[in-house]
């Protein structure tokens, strides 16, 4: 057995590229962790670590379940794969019945992908298609917004907002974004959805005015920014915007890779809001993080327009490789009665408020200019150190970490997001060890 758990010695560094890491940074002092279960994070120098981030928004059910280890081994000495094109295995069949139950209403046919960024690739492209068998192909644009994150595919870069993910790359022609909905003159430390920036969804009809609603074929927003810093969208936003697609006949997506599976109370953001999308994208808490995988959730209306022709014909040239993977599908279904059993997918409504008290309680700190929450996903804002933007971030982060807490940092905003498990005590807990390091942050 590859036990890492409990080996002593430090891997060789070099050969591994990481991911969005500063490379030489983290190799001149790494943090590696070797174990984890429920709450819990092992490092590498045996120290127990809270995990605040549910790794990264993905371990909704806690660390190590053994029913979904299980249930993966199992599976891998059943049928380790079976083709995913132009054959079946029972799994996937049931997997996506299972999903189809607990989606928004109507929002019930499943397109398998392996990750987030797949399942927003997928989306868009399901949104052409749809347009196009609809006699519609005219609708190629992709609307998405300023500070999105839709992973890092070609087409979630297109759409994505954040310039550090676009500048070094080309992006999609067609590609637009309506205004963020971040306002901290009016909506600095709001409880919940901010009171203020309804109206930001009607930008749409900017760009309707400037390229026709008959160019536009999607918009994509995630329901609640995660990446950008856990900004919950202004009461009455997703409602607009709602309104305004089905007014001009362009298709909603919600990205929910982060707010899927429980994060703000209800299994997807769709249904806390009220507001049913044409897709829906997901992945992360698809599988609690245990298996790469993602799904796309489609409407009856988008799927049933463009499964149709003749029988014998393929109706979407797409798909991957993994889609619908046995093993990922055996984590998920594992996964979901998880959630089912222990009443996971409801759970942060009832700790939302001690949540929200706690992390509001962190306001008296020093250089925090904002706070922001909705179910179990908060962030703490800091104003950037002169000269040294995202110093204060990083350094929360670290001092966090020998403190005894994981926690996210992107610029110098910390955000939180626990595993739905968490009890309130270990709630407060996190959000003590991350006051005792902002108190010391020059
Ligand atoms: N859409 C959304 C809304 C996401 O949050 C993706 C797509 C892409 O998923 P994959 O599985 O391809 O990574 C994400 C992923 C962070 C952070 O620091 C956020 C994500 C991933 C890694 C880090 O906030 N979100
Ligand atoms: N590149 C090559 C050469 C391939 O043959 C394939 C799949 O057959 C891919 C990329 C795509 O891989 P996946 O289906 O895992 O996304």
């Amino acid at each position: 057995m590859n036990d890492v758990s409990d080996r002593k010695n430090r891997p060789d560094l070099d050969a591994y590229w990481m991911p969005f890491t500063a490379n030489r940074q983290f190799k001149a002092d790494p943090r590696l962790l070797v174990a984890a279960k429920g709450m819990y994070y092992r490092t590498e120098d045996g120290r127990e670590v809270i995990d605040g981030a549910s790794g990264l928004w993905c371990v909704n059910a806690g660390h190590g379940r053994e029913e979904i280890a299980q249930a993966v081994g199992q599976q891998l000495l059943t049928l380790d794969y079976a083709p995913s094109f132009q054959m079946g295995h029972p799994l996937a069949f049931d997997f996506a019945s299972a999903l189809a139950k607990l989606a928004p209403e109507g929002l019930d046919r499943i397109f398998f992908t392996n990750s987030g960024s797949e399942s927003v690739d997928t989306a868009l492209k399901i949104a052409l298609a749809y347009h196009r068998a609809r006699g519609e192909g005219q609708r190629t644009r992709l609307i998405g917004r300023e500070k999105g994150y839709h992973g890092v595919g070609f087409g979630g870069i297109s759409v994505g907002g954040l310039v550090n993910n676009r500048r070094a790359f080309l992006t999609l022609p067609g590609a637009e974004h309506l205004v963020h909905t971040h306002d901290l003159a009016r909506n600095a430390f709001s409880r919940g959805q901010p009171a203020h920036g309804a109206e930001r969804a009607d930008d749409l009809e900017r760009l309707i005015a400037l390229h026709g609603a008959e160019t536009i074929a999607a918009v994509i927003v995630e329901p609640v920014a995660g990446s950008a810093g856990v900004l919950p969208p202004p009461v009455g936003y997703l409602e607009r915007l709602r309104a305004l697609c089905a007014k001009h006949g362009i298709l909603l997506i919600f990205d929910e890779v982060i707010t899927g599976f429980g994060r703000l109370g209800a299994p997807f953001a769709a249904q806390v809001f009220g507001v049913a999308p044409d897709l829906m994208t997901t992945a992360k808490g698809l599988t609690n993080g245990a298996f790469p995988m993602g799904a796309v959730f489609a409407s009856r209306a988008v799927h049933d327009a463009l499964v149709q022709g003749p029988g014998n014909a393929i109706e979407l040239f797409h798909g991957y490789t993994y889609s619908g993977h046995p093993a990922a599908c055996a984590a998920g279904l594992a996964t979901l009665e998880i959630y089912r059993r222990e009443r996971l997918l409801t759970r942060a409504a009832d700790l939302a408020p001690a949540f929200e008290a706690a992390v509001h309680g962190l306001r008296d700190c020093p250089h925090v200019i904002d706070i922001r929450n909705l179910g179990l996903m908060a962030a703490v804002e800091l104003s950037p150190r002169e000269g040294a933007p995202g110093a204060r971030g990083y350094e929360a982060f670290v001092g966090a970490l020998k403190a005894g807490a994981l926690v996210r940092f992107t610029g110098d905003t910390i955000a939180l997001s626990p595993p739905l498990i968490a009890t309130p005590e270990e709630l407060e807990r996190l959000v003590a060890i991350l006051r005792s390091v902002l108190i010391g942050l020059a």
